[in-house]
């Protein structure tokens, strides 16, 4: 039997976002979010579906967090609604809306489940969308606004904390192909979006170095994805560096290096205008953080686009693959390839996955199980490589799974099953997966045992 054993200390958790599993959208006085008004709007979710109902997590909140103790999770990553907050985005702060999250890590605290609160995960208030959205500076603001005053009431230990989920995907999803909320398809102001949310990060990492919250580190989630060529022809060799440059490190270099990528500001600047970055803003978006949150799911292999200023390409899923329900390649190696990648080029923070996992057509058997092996087989093979990462020296931290339990996939409404949990829609009822029963496993080994492994 080979043990794969991770570090002591690992976190071991699962994540989910607010608007994918709270319902109760105008309960204490929630505001409207984007999301609402987009999954409201006729044509943009699988079956007009929206996240009016979801999980129910606002009122089954105790029982999700005892059902991750069953899982012997040790840290839970959930995010905070902007609008129960602010439910205009700015001005009076709405407590009630406070104190659900209070009690919630209530809730996780006395099962010693820590807590890692994301502040953004795509719920902006729709009345600062009626202002220009993340198209606007102003927006960027009123994020730090809300950033700092949770940092100072939400008074109970976080252990870790994230400003934004998927910047790439807010900007671009949102304001460019209008697949996400807002809907907007105009890649100019996604372009800003992008750099607004970057500010609005910076800015809040530095309203939190002036709260004196010791001992929580601060980080930001990028979705990040290797990009491999499909062929070593010049074309395709280059348009991964290409692809690489819009998808991975125009949000890493920022971040990191305080500088958009020299050949992406090039290629963009051609079509674009990009005379909203100011050389001192780069300042912001470089503020020092504590870690940085990956999500990964897949790979990109790209054959060349039609020009020598095609970002995208062509990507190309290899008919031998395997896929996941969302169509996405099953690729672990994937995720040892980018762990030692943006150690290497961007270390040496620590580094969490902060999101992996897989959609799949689950079904609830009649006798309450769901035998969801393929899943397990996903994560067997992510966590595998993850820890061979470990092995070549990064500083891996922690791992959490998308997703908890079953829930609103945006625009796929709830066609796509992501969660560790099955949900049963019409009755709210929670069954554990066959890959919930494994996790629990692993958590307790703290790590795989793979029979006649090597
Ligand atoms: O459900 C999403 C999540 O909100 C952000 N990352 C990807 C997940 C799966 O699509």
């Amino acid at each position: 039997m080979a043990k794969y054993i991770f570090p002591e200390g690992f976190l071991w958790g699962a994540a989910t976002a607010a608007y994918q599993i709270e319902g109760s959208p105008s309960t204490d006085d929630r505001g409207e979010s984007i999301w609402d008004r987009f999954s409201h709007t006729p044509g943009n979710t699988w079956n007009e579906e929206n996240g009016d109902t979801a999980c129910e997590h606002y009122s089954l909140y105790r029982e999700d967090v005892k059902r991750m103790a069953e899982l012997g999770l040790n840290a839970y990553r959930f995010s905070i609604s902007w609008p129960r907050i602010f439910p205009a985005g700015k001005g009076k702060p709405n407590l009630k809306g406070l104190d659900f999250y209070r009690r919630l890590i209530e809730e996780l605290h006395k099962y010693r489940i820590k807590p890692a609160v994301t502040l953004y995960h795509w719920d902006l208030p729709q009345a600062l969308q009626e202002q220009g959205g993340w198209g606007s500076l102003d927006t960027a603001k009123y994020f730090n606004q809300y950033a700092a005053f949770i940092f100072e009431n939400l008074d109970l230990p976080v252990d870790r904390w994230i400003t934004l989920n998927e910047p790439w995907v807010s900007a671009f999803f949102g304001y460019a192909m209008g697949v996400h909320a807002p809907g907007l398809n105009d890649f100019n102001t996604a372009l800003r979006a992008a750099h607004n949310l970057l500010l609005g990060h910076g800015m809040a990492i530095r309203s939190f170095r002036d709260v004196n919250r010791e001992n929580e580190p601060i980080g930001i989630t990028l979705n990040l994805n290797p990009v491999q060529p499909f062929s070593d022809s010049k074309a395709d060799l280059a348009q991964a560096v290409r692809t690489d440059g819009f998808m991975n490190r125009w949000f890493l270099d920022p971040v990191f290096r305080g500088a958009y990528p020299q050949d992406m500001v090039e290629i963009f600047s051609r079509s674009y205008d990009l005379s909203f970055i100011e050389e001192e803003d780069l300042t912001i978006t470089a503020e020092p953080i504590d870690f940085l949150g990956i999500n990964n799911y897949t790979r990109i292999l790209v054959k060349a686009g039609s020009s020598e200023d095609d970002f995208m390409g062509n990507p190309y899923n290899p008919p031998e693959a395997e896929y996941t329900e969302m169509g996405w390649e099953v690729y672990p190696r994937g995720i040892f390839d980018l762990l030692v990648r943006v150690h290497r080029d961007y270390g040496p923070l620590p580094l969490y996955i902060t999101e992996n996992g897989a959609a799949y057509d689950d079904k609830l058997q009649n006798d309450g199980r769901v035998d969801d092996s393929d899943r397990i087989n996903y994560l067997h093979g992510y966590f595998l490589e993850a820890w061979k990462a470990l092995q070549e020296g990064v500083p891996l931290a922690g791992y959490f799974v998308w997703t908890l339990m079953d829930n609103f996939e945006w625009s796929f409404g709830y066609s796509k099953r992501f969660g560790l949990i099955y949900i049963d829609y019409p009755t709210q009822k929670r069954y554990l997966k066959d890959s919930a029963y494994w996790y629990r496993d692993v958590i307790s080994r703290n790590g795989l045992e793979v029979k006649g492994g090597s």
